[in-house]
């Protein structure tokens, strides 16, 4: 049995829930709240302090690309040459670095300063914007529609999907939906995504939920 442990949150580990689902290993997700977190980590059961981690029969792995890549190998999800695992890794990094911009707007207490700030980020020419751009640059470039350039999906791929529009349902004051009007390349992603059957199946219910109706097939066109 693998336990995935994170807040309650999609954040860093729904990509890993995704390709957990994809692997069809039998897994459960545990979600804590802060207190919970702190009890983990006072209990040094977390190996770097910080979440997810993933409980395996092997041991605790921590840091959600290497988490990702560990079961990216059990599954088709991550490429077998050096190069094409090079790509990946660029991809996550690259995107983590997205998300990272987020999180430094974390720290801002007063809401309407943080909301300011998140607004000048996804502004055209924003920081948040340009990686947006960027990301659409890449889709469209690659020659297999995947990021990474991998003749199947990968866990680059699934990063992608969570993060980029995990940023705009609104969980995060001062972001929304508008980061992706008009990006096409990103909806057509979208579809792609929801098509592979464990990221339907997990998702095709979830169109009213507050956050992750942001996933479910058809959430930012009609005709999926
Ligand atoms: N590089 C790590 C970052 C992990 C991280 O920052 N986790 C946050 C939640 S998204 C955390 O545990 N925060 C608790 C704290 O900082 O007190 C990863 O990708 O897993």
């Amino acid at each position: 049995m693998y336990r995935l442990i994170y807040f309650p949150t999609p954040g860093r580990a729904e990509a890993i829930r995704i390709i957990l689902d994809i692997s069809e290993l039998p897994w459960e997700n545990i979600t804590v709240d802060f207190s919970g977190y702190s009890e983990l980590r006072e209990s040094k059961k977390l190996p770097w302090g910080l979440l997810p981690v993933l409980e395996t029969p092997l041991g605790s792995l921590s840091e959600s690309s290497s988490i990702l890549r560990y079961l990216g190998k059990m599954t088709d999800y991550y490429p077998s040459d050096a190069w094409s695992e090079a790509k990946v890794d660029e991809c996550l990094d690259a995107i983590s670095d997205m998300s990272n911009i987020l999180v430094a707007t974390f720290s801002i207490n007063d809401l309407e300063e943080k909301i300011a700030a998140r607004k000048v980020l996804s502004a055209p020419g924003g920081k948040l914007s340009n990686c947006y751009d960027l990301f659409c640059e890449k889709l469209q470039n690659s020659k297999t529609g995947w990021i990474a350039e991998t003749e199947k999906p990968s866990i680059a791929d699934i990063r992608l999907f969570s993060d980029c529009f995990g940023l705009v349902s609104g969980n995060y004051d001062g972001i929304d939906p508008s980061l992706i009007e008009g990006r096409e390349i990103l909806l057509e992603f979208h579809s792609k995504m929801c098509a592979i059957p464990g990221i339907y199946s997990r998702y095709k219910d979830m169109k009213d939920d507050e956050i992750l109706w942001v996933y479910s097939p058809g959430a930012f066109t009609t005709n999926e």
